[in-house]
């Protein structure tokens, strides 16, 4: 399996702490669909990573997608429980921190525009929407909303990789202050291995 991905890439990271929770082996290709000679859009036409190419040559692409291929590998441990109501809720738990990673994405993108191109408020709608998730989430977490609490489950996954891209390109957001529940959640799992093996390098 290979696996094209960008090290700062929330989605792919998501993908890579798959991969090594699984002890999955696969080899990772680094290209940023950002750069001129990225190889990407022959792969993905939507030229986004993460995409993953398997042994049989087959490419999936979008981190859900590539989630669901993964599973049907049965390589424990499974991320996704096997009763279809509590797969929905984790799928939801997912899209939910997903979502907060689209919008800082978003809010990145257009904190980068030009002046005179860049829009303040529109900026300011993305934060709502980080803001609104990261309240969902807490709850979601408590609650154990599409969550297991003891055993890892995807949501844990893109929550992670979501809190842990906050605090890459928002540092100054602190997030923990507002949501403790949160800040001792993410201490536990941005501590796993597969985690600190996948922290992106700052920039
Ligand atoms: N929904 C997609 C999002 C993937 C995505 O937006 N990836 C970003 C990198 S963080 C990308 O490749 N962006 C390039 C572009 O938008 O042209 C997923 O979950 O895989």
């Amino acid at each position: 399996m290979k696996l094209l991905a960008s090290l700062t890439s929330p989605y792919a990271r998501k993908i890579r702490v798959v991969l090594a929770e699984k002890n999955l082996p696969f080899e990772l290709v680094v290209d940023s669909p950002w750069e001129a000679n990225t190889r990407v859009p022959t792969l993905n036409p939507l030229g986004k990573v993460p995409v993953l190419v398997a042994d049989d040559g087959e490419t999936f692409f979008d981190s859900p997608v590539i989630v669901g291929y993964l599973e049907t590998l049965g390589v424990a441990p499974a991320l996704l429980p096997a009763d279809p109501l509590a797969r929905v809720r984790a799928r939801q738990a997912e899209a939910l921190a997903d979502g907060i990673t689209d919008a800082a994405v978003a809010a990145l993108l257009e904190s980068r525009r030009p002046d005179g191109e860049r829009s303040a408020r529109e900026i300011e709608r993305q934060h709502h929407k980080i803001e609104r998730g990261l309240v969902e989430l807490g709850a979601r977490v408590s609650s154990q909303r599409g969550f297991d609490g003891a055993a890892l489950q995807i949501g844990d996954v893109a929550a992670g990789c979501a809190l842990g891209y906050l605090d890459l390109r928002f540092p100054t957001l602190d997030w923990r202050a507002s949501h403790p529940v949160l800040a001792a959640y993410a201490a536990r799992l941005l501590a796993r291995p597969s985690f600190v093996d996948t922290t992106p390098p700052a920039g």
